[in-house]
């Protein structure tokens, strides 16, 4: 009851209703770390230490082994906080993953040529059932944890899933530790290419005006750090400015260089710390989910889409092909931490590990659009040729089934 206590303080103090700008930070830009966010992160870290040191003891009592101990949970870290050596390791890793052969069959997606192209397949072919539905959250947390597990147990990588901790670099996050063109980053932005920023055009169906969104300030290929000259082989399926769509719906072989657009403004607009404690803040999934992801066609694209267009360029712009480039994974990492931490604040109400909402993010098809059922904890997850598949039971609680992990 203790920890309870001391969250339900550090709740009421940022404002926990739906909508309602938390007090510490009406005040300014949402450019510096409010204190409340940091309150917030330790109470998830306590809450869930305490989950799994509880959940052990129950087990232990009954005579049985626990998966999830507090021995052997480990911690994601945000990129800059690693060491160089450790940046090093996560870099050649991926790197590595782009060297091993796939598992992807040749006749399944011809421009498969690596492992690491084997997760940008499975992800191409599930994009329209993966996003804005109810097996959005869940499905990405495995894709990241069978990215991370191929790191390590296919490339030696030793440490775990670094996140982009999106607030923290947002006026300029082509100069942050992962993006800055050291070796130690995961590549520099494009070369600066005078241009236009992204322009969302809905549907013919939809409808609509176009929404114009800013321009970072790169556009061009990667040239400096650890990816620069990286060539993706998949994609783009769609929605690319100044790359045609590749053959075969994006899983024909399409080899072109990296390319990249950060800038701060898209960054700041969309995933400032304004933005993050707005979304640990929110009452229910539903909820959630219209902050995380936004709606559709519409300028509220939330802070999964505003990271997307942040990294902008090729594949990063392409919603499909997104995965093929390694930001990705920081991003998704950061998307993961998030959800989970939210999760883990819940505790008033403890349905936040196997409620999937009823809201129209919660539903089998794309916004539901056709109309559908709503998601179930029994819905497979499946990685195609990538990695084993799972269900969404198995994966809501990242100290629950094969999952033991956290956040620092
Ligand atoms: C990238 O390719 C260009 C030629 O297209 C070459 O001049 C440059 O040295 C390469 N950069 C790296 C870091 O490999
Ligand atoms: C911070 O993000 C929110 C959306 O989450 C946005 O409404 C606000 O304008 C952003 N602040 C800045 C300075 O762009
Ligand atoms: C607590 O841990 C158990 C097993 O490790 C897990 O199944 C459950 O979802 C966790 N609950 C919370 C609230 O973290
Ligand atoms: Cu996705």
């Amino acid at each position: 009851m203790k920890a309870a206590t001391i969250l339900g303080a550090a709740l009421a103090a940022v404002a926990v209703n739906a909508g309602v700008v938390p007090r510490d930070t009406a005040n300014n830009d949402g450019l510096t770390e409010p204190p409340a966010l940091a309150d917030l992160l330790e109470q998830a870290k306590a809450q869930v230490i305490g989950n799994v040191t509880e959940n052990e003891a129950k087990m232990r009592k009954r005579g049985e082994t626990p998966r999830c101990t507090v021995r052997n949970l480990v911690f994601r870290r945000e990129y800059g906080s690693l060491s160089k050596a450790e940046r090093l390791a996560y870099v050649n890793a991926v790197k590595c993953l782009q060297s091993l052969p796939p598992r992807t069959p040749g006749d399944a997606a011809p421009g498969a040529k690596s492992r690491f192209d084997d997760f940008v397949v499975t992800h191409i072919q599930q994009t329209l059932d993966i996003h804005y539905s109810g097996i959005f959250q869940a499905w990405h947390r495995w894709f990241v944890y069978q990215y991370e597990l191929a790191l390590r147990n296919e490339c030696g990588y030793t440490g775990y899933q670094p996140y982009w901790d999106w607030p923290k670099y947002a006026t300029a996050p082509q100069d942050s530790p992962i993006f800055n063109g050291d070796p130690y980053s995961l590549g520099g932005n494009g070369e600066y290419i005078p241009h236009e920023g992204p322009i969302i055009t809905p549907p013919p169906g939809i409808g609509g005006d176009s929404i114009p969104l800013p321009a970072g300030v790169g556009g061009g290929f990667v040239k400096t750090g650890p990816f620069a000259n990286m060539t993706v082989n998949l994609g783009p399926v769609g929605g690319l400015a100044d790359t045609a769509p590749g053959p075969l719906g994006g899983l024909g072989w399409n080899p072109r260089g990296l390319k990249r657009d950060l800038g701060g403004a898209m960054n700041m607009r969309y995933a400032n710390y304004t933005t993050v404690l707005r979304l640990l803040t929110q009452p229910n999934v539903d909820a959630y989910r219209i902050v995380s992801e936004g709606i559709p066609y519409t300028p509220e694209i939330g802070p999964h889409g505003g990271i997307h267009y942040t990294m902008g360029g090729d594949p990063g712009g392409d919603l499909f092909t997104s995965p093929g480039d390694p930001a990705f994974w920081v991003h998704h990492g950061q998307m993961d931490r998030m959800w989970a931490t939210w999760q883990a604040l819940g505790i008033f109400s403890n349905t936040r590990y196997t409620d999937l909402g009823s809201g129209r993010y919660a539903h089998r098809t794309w916004d539901n659009a056709p109309a559908s059922d709503l998601a179930q904890l029994t819905d497979v997850i499946d990685m195609g040729y990538a990695a084993p598949s799972t269900t969404i039971g198995e994966v809501m609680s990242t100290t629950g089934g094969d999952l033991c992990y956290f956040y620092l």
